[in-house]
């Protein structure tokens, strides 16, 4: 944009302003989104078939997870009842909403090329329940530092649309940018609903303050949470390990699962990994 002798921009939206950001494509716009805000939302990524199937496969998982522990009475036990957790290792269906083409794009603008998936899981948010994500948090838990550049970004999948009635998720726009968790009364005035609609995906950054909203209708709400990290953060699980091999062929694939950025076990081993990569080269 140009500028007159007297600071004011020819369009005359602004005076006294000399720099302004300026987005070349729409993928800009949801980055300055994302930055500023915290959170941008992408609309229809996923069709209303694939969204309903993802429910089935959900349920038919978690029926599978609660038996590998004993019993639902087991998770209530340890507080991890209502999420099915892991998707994609019991389901390769799920690969498909982690390694999404335009969700990708938005994380290589944030992170650079290496950033691997560090979780996906489903919590099934049910009618008039709470649970883990009910209260304010940040899924970098305990974590209290602001870093120049996002180390971790979510990215909800909407398997049923977000409302005010379901409770869709409430966060504190900006907040990833400040250390201290904010008063009550700055919270109260604050805090932001989430509407979205089936298929479309909710992407923070993982340091922005958020929770689920309370369920007020019959039904659940059901999504699917995907964090993403630089490499350097261990994942909730070991995928690599979990997965022994599998999904590995594709080398972009295999990098986002974590292939390449486990803990070796010995100096040998951490000495074989790196040989391979110069054997490429
Ligand atoms: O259910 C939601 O809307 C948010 C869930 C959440 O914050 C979490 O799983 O960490
Ligand atoms: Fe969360």
């Amino acid at each position: 944009m140009n500028y007159s002798a007297d600071g004011v921009s020819k369009d005359k939206k602004t005076h006294g302003v000399s720099e302004s950001y300026k987005p070349s494509s729409k993928l800009d716009e949801n980055i300055e989104e994302l930055n500023r805000d915290g959170f941008v939302i992408l609309k229809d990524l996923f069709t209303k078939e694939d969204c309903e199937l993802a429910k089935k496969k959900i349920d038919m998982i978690y029926k599978n997870q609660i038996d590998e522990f004993g019993g639902k009475k087991k998770l209530e036990y340890i507080n991890d009842q209502n999420v099915a957790r892991a998707l994609f290792v019991y389901d390769d269906f799920f690969v498909q909403f982690f390694n999404n083409k335009r969700i990708l794009e938005v994380l290589e603008k944030c992170f650079g090329k290496k950033y691997i998936l560090n979780l996906q899981n489903s919590p099934i948010n049910k009618p008039y329940d709470a649970h883990y994500g009910s209260t304010w948090h940040r899924d970098l838990s305990y974590q209290h530092f602001v870093p120049s550049r996002p180390v971790a970004i979510n990215v909800l999948v909407c398997l049923d649309s977000f409302t005010k009635e379901n409770g869709g998720t409430y966060i504190l726009p900006g907040s990833h940018k400040y250390e201290v968790f904010p008063s009550e009364s700055y919270r109260i005035k604050n805090e932001t609903q989430i509407e979205a609609d089936v298929g479309d995906a909710f992407i923070f950054d993982s340091l922005l303050y958020h929770r689920a909203g309370a369920n007020n209708t019959g039904k659940d709400r059901n999504l699917i949470v995907h964090m993403y990290t630089l490499p350097f953060v261990k994942q909730q699980v070991s995928f690599p390990r979990m997965l022994n091999g599998k999904l590995s062929e594709n080398e972009e694939l295999a990098y986002l699962i974590g292939y390449d950025s486990e803990t070796e076990d010995s100096v040998i081993n951490w000495r074989q990994r790196r040989k391979k990569r110069y054997d490429k080269q």
